[in-house]
């Protein structure tokens, strides 16, 4: 193809081209990345219509999608000014005392974060997000922040999605540059499940702020102060943005039998967090266990107790947190997380659109177009279908999540990971088994990383008919899971309490554990040589330049960011790929519309699928702007 431009090209017709015709004319190269980019995607196309996507494991041929409309908003208008615009006019001090001071409930958006996390297991691709992203902004401007980055979304858009979570979080910056985008960070854990190196983990925070993050959520999955201090403080020193630290919230505080994780400690931990330099305070009710008049309890002691604001989270797993929240807003709480009516309850976060009809009339009121707010919900709806292989199959809410105390993100998870290990008849003893194992290791905080340490072992004793007496019997000659045994190491921090010792015997029996920071034993990374190694194994073939990000990213997830670049080598930016595209592939004499960048579009269709030859290798023509093309892709069947 390249030697056609040159040949067909005006100067080489007329003879005219001299010996640098070719490196004068740049357009020829432009033209040859366009089709390079063009016979990637055909490639990826092809696989997916002969092999499927790997990522989906099942699909309904009867499936009829509808095509998801975007709320309308005017293309040329000025985006109107939001909290981002407030941000950063005041800083991250004034911002909060102005928001402590306003009386109107304001709003967390999860949709693009937790609600599909925890709902289709993490799977909605950037090219959803974008498609709504500019209306967002301009019909909802006085949404407090969209919460769009994080948790487990950074390692499934590599592992899944084969796309760079940098640039969803630069893409949806450029087409919502008014309101705060906010993230989940696992403290010392990064956005991983392990501990790293604190100078990592700085330069993590201080690049993501550098691409658009504004605030950080930052907890620890066993709400060790120790473990959240160095975040805290590197989203003070390195960055404008805000540093929310959060407490996660387990058990019952309205139990009178409780003895842990009582009113006080939470309040005493919240106070420690302000204390450490957190500009706000986050509940983070990961479980949905927070009952509505325990709010009122909590939001009113820690109003009282800190002089920060205070903004709630929760999943509406047993499906009363709607009326959680309007205690929790009747306390005067400032903010809380919600998702658009189509992705909401469940194990995501209440409705949106009914939170805000709640409050309508009411004092604390903060209006919102409820017409548009409706159709965003309706946008939702409509792209679900899109991921219908990745829903979790859960039809009610359930009380028995007071009794295991499963984070909604794991719960909807916990079924399927039960499914793939033939224990799908077994998963009621899964859930009993997973409150029992809280017990035997001293009744933890459970959220990432810790619940899915707990998840492991649970998951590990229904499988090997064990009992928690057993273990204690046998434990001498048990191989506990991996997680388990670093987790009694103290590679993820000190619960509250200490390990129960005697089982922390019986699982390391001779490894050593430590009580300090994980984080204090790791090798801090050199930013300078070590860049410069990865830039040089990695830019080889890829084609776009490799970027700090990219190394960071390696840093945090070795294996899977070689992989995704694998992928990226051989297919370029699926990203661009309409969602049906990228699960289904495409049915005979379908025609897709693909952007390749801003302003340049192929249309592909799909004209033939060959029988396979002697190897196996069938031949898929397409039709790419009216030119025909093959490619050749090997049938794994
Ligand atoms: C995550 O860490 O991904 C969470 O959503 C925890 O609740
Ligand atoms: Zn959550």
């Amino acid at each position: 193809h390249f030697l056609q431009n040159v040949i067909q090209h005006e100067t080489f017709k007329s003879g005219k081209a001299s010996v640098n015709f070719i490196q004068n004319t740049p357009k020829l190269f432009e033209i040859k990345l366009s089709q390079d980019r063009t016979s990637k995607i055909t490639n990826f196309l092809g696989e997916v219509i002969v092999n499927g996507n790997p990522d989906v494991k099942y699909t309904d041929d009867k499936k009829v999608f509808r095509t998801p409309k975007i709320p309308s908003f005017n293309a040329s208008e000025d985006f109107p000014k939001g909290t981002k615009d407030k941000l950063t006019e005041l800083g991250p001090e004034k911002f909060c005392a102005w928001l402590k001071e306003d009386k109107k409930i304001h709003y967390t958006d999860t949709t693009i974060r937790d609600a599909h996390q925890s709902l289709l297991a993490t799977r909605m691709r950037t090219y959803d997000m974008l498609a709504m992203a500019e209306s967002y902004a301009k019909n909802h401007p006085n949404t407090f922040s969209v919460e769009m980055w994080g948790g487990a979304t950074f390692d499934v858009c590599y592992r899944f999605l084969h796309e760079s979570p940098w640039t969803r979080l630069r893409e949806l910056r450029k087409l919502i540059p008014n309101i705060l985008f906010q993230m989940l960070l696992r403290g010392s854990n990064g956005v991983g499940y392990k501990a790293y190196p604190d100078n990592l983990i700085e330069k993590f925070i201080e690049t993501s702020w550098e691409n658009g993050v504004d605030i950080f959520r930052i907890f620890d999955s066993l709400n060790w102060v120790k473990a959240m201090e160095p975040s805290i403080q590197y989203v003070r020193k390195n960055t404008g943005g805000i540093a929310q630290a959060a407490i996660s919230y387990t058990g019952d505080i309205l139990d009178p039998n409780e003895t842990k994780y009582t009113l006080k400690y939470y309040t005493q931990l919240a106070k420690d967090l302000e204390n450490a330099g957190a500009h706000m305070i986050a509940i983070k009710d990961m479980a949905g266990l927070l009952k509505p008049y325990a709010a009122t309890e909590l939001v009113s002691a820690l109003k009282d107790t800190l002089t920060i604001p205070v903004h709630l989270h929760t999943h509406d797993t047993s499906s009363i947190q709607s009326a959680t929240y309007l205690k929790a807003i009747e306390a005067g709480v400032d903010v809380v997380d919600v998702a658009l009516g189509g992705l909401s309850g469940l194990t995501s976060q209440p409705n949106f659109n009914s939170v805000v009809e709640m409050m309508k009339h009411q004092p604390r009121e903060h209006e919102f177009d409820i017409k548009k707010l409706n159709e965003f919900s309706n946008y939702w709806e409509d792209v679900r279908e899109f991921y219908y292989p990745f829903e979790s199959g859960l039809k009610a809410g359930t009380a028995e999540v007071y009794q295991h105390e499963i984070p909604g993100g794991q719960y909807s998870n916990l079924r399927p990971q039960a499914e793939a290990l033939g224990l799908g008849d077994r998963f009621d003893e899964v859930k009993k088994m997973y409150a029992e194992v809280n017990e035997l290791f001293g009744n933890l905080v459970k959220v990432t990383p810790s619940s899915k340490v707990v998840g492991d072992m649970a998951i590990f004793m229904v499988t090997n008919d064990l009992t928690p007496a057993e273990v204690m019997e046998k434990g001498d000659s048990i191989s506990f899971p991996e997680s388990v045994i670093n987790f009694f190491k103290g590679d993820l921090g000190q619960p509250m309490g200490g390990f129960p010792k005697k089982l922390q015997q019986l699982i390391l029996k001779n490894t050593e554990a430590y009580s300090d920071r994980p984080n204090a034993h790791l090798k801090p990374i050199d930013f300078t040589e070590e860049y410069k190694a990865f830039q040089k194994k990695f830019q080889k073939g890829f084609s776009r330049p490799i970027e700090f990000e990219d190394f960071l990213s390696y840093s945090l997830y070795p294996r899977v960011f070689e992989q995704a670049h694998e992928k990226y080598k051989a297919y370029g930016n699926v990203a661009i790929l309409p969602t049906t595209t990228f699960f289904y592939g495409m049915k005979l004499r379908e025609e897709a519309m693909i952007e390749l960048e801003p302003g340049k579009t192929i249309a592909v269709k799909l004209l033939s699928v060959g029988i396979p030859n002697d190897e196996g290798v069938r031949i898929v023509f397409f039709s790419v702007n009216g030119e025909n093309r093959f490619v050749e892709i090997k049938d794994n069947s």
